[in-house]
């Protein structure tokens, strides 16, 4: 049924799910609009960080059942996973910006043949899969689509959102199930019938909207619970109690599970996803919306920890000023054990901290070589972890990377400590 099939955005979802579809002997044709990441590709090789991928996609290639492209070409289905950032408008409650998915349907529109497959699996807002197919019809008049033919369409739809987690994308491809949103039974059919090639999980079938508001759901269920459990974290600093003991000891209730508190929440999904609901319906999101804020303001909670304990160091050492007292950073990526520093707290806190301070900063990121980031002319500069034991007055642990939990306490009071690794 789908001897070749086309993924759009060669990114985090779309170079896995094309690999994956090669290695199970479908012919896939890859298509980005960076150049390099296609020429990166053609020559068997990867250009982002995920476990296991660089081996899967350089049999691919080799086995001549992956090649990547810039042009779409025809194929029997085409997955669109582009990225669904929000508009730079500095509006107080961000708006999803759709451009790249306007420009990939507009892009494959003219390969677009009778009995083809298009699905959206692009986290979007709801209505995101309709206007996709608008798209299609209005670059497409001679086929037919769903919202026009239902049934008898042309060109069946769908909305089938990815649902992995970063670092472990090719093990959740197969195992996770998936929720299949047709724009007709039959979209659904023909969807779940190409995800059944691979997909080991139950492949659940919904309409296009539902799906699009699952997705949405599920990362806004993870947003509000780590919220409650960041709020809590600054309730048990005012009141002086260890909020890890106190979830730890919460949790063994039976129906109650609170998740950690952290430095904040980052990454490309959890931090942006509950905008799209709350663009949809401001006045009824009102848990959602107070959930991303107590999140997004954690990070500044943290500099003032910082801040106060820099005080406090220079008032039991009154011999010496800021410019004497070096901090530690412990940890830039967003989550521990990986090397992604979009949307990362931890590297946002580092930055704010080399912006106020005046003395050395020391950065210790073991999943990275090197910093690119610049704070005004200087760089950031990675320090071994011995290093700063040795020489930091002020320890700050962002990230609760492997290294650091196996690391004991820093023999001093000045920690702050957001992740609750070193009691
Ligand atoms: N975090 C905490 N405390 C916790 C759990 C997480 O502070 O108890 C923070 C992390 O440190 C990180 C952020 O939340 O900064 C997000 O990390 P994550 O591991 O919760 O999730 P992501 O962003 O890596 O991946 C999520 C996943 N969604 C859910 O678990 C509901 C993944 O399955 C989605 O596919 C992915 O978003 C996505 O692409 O949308």
């Amino acid at each position: 049924m789908f001897k070749r099939i086309s993924t759009i955005g060669l990114g985090y979802i779309g170079l896995p799910t094309a690999a994956v579809f090669a290695k199970h002997g479908i012919e896939v044709i890859g298509v980005d609009v960076k150049q390099e990441a296609v020429d990166t590709i053609n020559r068997g090789e990867i250009h982002i960080v995920e476990p296991g991928l660089a081996g899967v996609v350089k049999n691919a290639v080799e086995n001549g059942l992956l090649r990547a492209t810039v042009t779409p070409e025809p194929a029997d289905a085409f997955l669109i996973a582009v990225p669904t950032p929000f508009k730079k408008t500095g509006a107080e409650v961000p708006e999803p910006d759709l451009t790249y998915i306007e420009s990939a349907s507009r892009a494959i529109a003219p390969v677009l043949k009778k009995g083809d497959l298009v699905v959206l699996e692009s986290t979007s807002p709801v209505g995101a899969t309709e206007r996709m197919a608008d798209w299609l019809a209005e670059e497409r008049p001679d086929l037919s689509f769903p919202q026009a033919k239902g049934e008898e369409s042309d060109i069946r739809i769908a909305h089938c959102p990815e649902r992995v987690l970063p670092g472990h994308v090719l093990e959740e491809l197969i195992s996770n199930d998936r929720v299949v949103g047709g724009m007709t039974s039959k979209c659904s059919e023909l969807a779940v019938a190409l995800y059944k090639t691979f997909v080991k999980g139950e492949c659940v079938v919904t309409n296009a909207r539902t799906a699009e508001m699952a997705k949405l759901t599920e990362n806004s269920f993870r947003d509000v619970n780590i919220a409650f459990a960041n709020e809590l974290s600054i309730i048990c600093d005012k009141l002086d109690i260890d909020v890890w003991e106190l979830i730890a000891l919460s949790n063994r209730h039976p129906r109650v599970n609170i998740l950690q508190p952290g430095p904040g929440v980052g990454g490309h999904c959890i931090a942006v996803d509950p905008w799209f609901i709350v663009a949809s319906a401001p006045d009824e999101s009102k848990l959602i919306r107070a959930a991303r804020e107590v999140n997004d303001q954690k990070p500044e909670w943290v500099v003032n920890k910082v801040k106060l304990a820099v005080a406090d160091y220079l008032q039991a050492n009154p011999d010496k000023t800021a410019k004497d007292v070096t901090v530690a950073c412990y940890g830039l990526a967003f989550k521990p054990d990986i090397d992604d520093l979009r949307e990362s707290p931890a590297l946002n806190i580092t930055k704010s901290i080399a912006e106020f301070h005046k003395g050395k900063l020391l950065v210790i990121e073991p999943n990275i070589d090197a910093i690119t980031s610049t704070i005004g002319s200087e760089k950031l500069k990675l320090t071994s972890l011995q290093e700063s034991f040795e020489s930091a007055d002020i320890h700050v642990l962002l990230v609760d990377h492997k290294e650091f939990k196996n690391q004991e306490r820093p023999k001093t009071k000045y920690v702050v400590d957001t992740r609750g690794i070193w009691g």
